[in-house]
This record gives C-alpha cells, sequence and structure tokens, in this order.
C-alpha cells in the first residue's frame, strides 16, 4: 500500500483530513510521525500557489507524496480578504478569536446583504520529484454579526450558512465534511489522486 503524508501544522485542518480521506486505500501519516517540524514559507499571492509550494517543500523534505491545503476566508466587502492572509490576518501571535474580533470590528455596521463571503480551499499533491496535481472547492456564506458553535475551527463560528440556518461551528463535523470548501476539494482530488499514485508505481 502506497504512503500519504497529509502535511499541515493546523490541528483543525488535520482532524477533518483523517476523516476526508479515510476511505482511500493508502496509509496516511502525518508531520509530526515523519519528523517533520518546520513551517515552509508561503510567499504566494494565490492559494494555488501556496498550496503547490507547501505540498512541494514537504514531499522534498519526506521523500513521500505530499498533500497539503491553502485555505481562507474571502469576504466580499472587505475586496476577497482576508483572502490569502486568513491565518496571519491578526498578526502572527493572534488566536482564532482574535482574527473573529478583528473581522466583526471591520464588518461592523455592514448590513446583512452585503456581508457574503466564500471558504475556499485548494489542495496540492505533489511527488518528491516534483509532480503536482491540484484541485479547490468553496462554500458560500454570511459573515454573521457575533460568534456561535463550538465545532470546526478558524474563522467557523461566524460563517453563517443561509441554507442550514447556523454557522458552520454549529454543524456537527461529519456534516461540515459534507458540504464544507476542504470537502468538495478533497472530492475533486480523489480520483486524480488515486491515478498520480498508480502512475507512480508503475516507474
Ligand atoms: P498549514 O499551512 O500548516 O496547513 P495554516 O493554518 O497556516 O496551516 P493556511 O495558511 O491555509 O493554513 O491558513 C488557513 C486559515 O484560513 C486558517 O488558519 C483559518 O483561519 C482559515 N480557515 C481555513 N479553512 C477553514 C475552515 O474550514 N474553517 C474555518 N477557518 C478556516
Amino acid at each position: 500500500m502506497q504512503t500519504l503524508l497529509v502535511a499541515t501544522h493546523n490541528k483543525g485542518k488535520l482532524r477533518e483530513y483523517k476523516e476526508l480521506l479515510r476511505d482511500l486505500p493508502v496509509r496516511l501519516v502525518y508531520l509530526d510521525e515523519v519528523g517533520i517540524h518546520e513551517d515552509v514559507p508561503e510567499t504566494g499571492s494565490t492559494f494555488e500557489e501556496n498550496a503547490v509550494q507547501k505540498a512541494t517543500a514537504y514531499a522534498r523534505l519526506s521523500g513521500l507524496v505530499t498533500l497539503a491545503d491553502d485555505s481562507g476566508l474571502e469576504v466580499d466587502a472587505l475586496g476577497g480578504r482576508p483572502g490569502v492572509h486568513s491565518a496571519r490576518y491578526a498578526g502572527p501571535n493572534a488566536g482564532d478569536d482574535d482574527r473573529i474580533r478583528k473581522l466583526l470590528a471591520e464588518l461592523e455596521g455592514v448590513p446583512p446583504e452585503q456581508r457574503t463571503a466564500r471558504f475556499r480551499c485548494v489542495i496540492a499533491v505533489a511527488s518528491p520529484e516534483g509532480d503536482v496535481i491540484t484541485a479547490q472547492g468553496t462554500v458560500e456564506g454570511v459573515i454573521a454579526d457575533a460568534p456561535r458553535g463550538h465545532h470546526g475551527f478558524g474563522y467557523d463560528p461566524i460563517f453563517y450558512l443561509p441554507d442550514r440556518g447556523c454557522t458552520m461551528a454549529e454543524l456537527p463535523p461529519e456534516e461540515k465534511n459534507r458540504i464544507s470548501h476542504r470537502a468538495r476539494a478533497a472530492e475533486a482530488i480523489k480520483p486524480r489522486l488515486m491515478k498520480f499514485l498508480s502512475a507512480r508505481q508503475g516507474r
């Protein structure tokens, strides 16, 4: 059975990938299991550039086929910010609560119909030799005016899903894993990932 390194330092993402990828006929391993503690710098200006940067760097470091994701929140009233800067939006030492507070302050007074937003996720899978495939997924929502719910991570408590009538953080994890940007990107990459792996096996 082939091995796939899931390369993220984000515990929330890691939890989700353990579920999202569990039906793949591959052995999943994680950064701490392979002794990699480096944080690869993200210098790209798009989710795709950063996802490819992370996947190729960790594949080179580990010698394993590697999956990485770059994801974030695009708020229309802010011209798509925080976007690729979602993790660093409130500074390098801030936590999820600080980022949520900052975003709610920036959107103060903005009416509900102008608070539209989406989560975007680009997954990249790279081989140690530098071959890469990518896939993306999005989910549309509205920025709530206060946080609600305790599931998920990041901006989930303020990401309101109008057709569900609740925030992403109020959905049980298995439900988020059916509809999220990450779930959609994972579904899109799976068949291509299987082809990618079998092509390597034949070499
Ligand atoms: P890795 O690079 O190690 O994977 P990271 O947290 O730095 O971890 P990103 O650069 O892709 O990852 O930043 C993504 C940020 O976007 C993340 O820290 C959250 O703030 C936000 N985000 C992404 N997916 C999310 C989700 O499903 N729910 C809520 N917030 C999310």
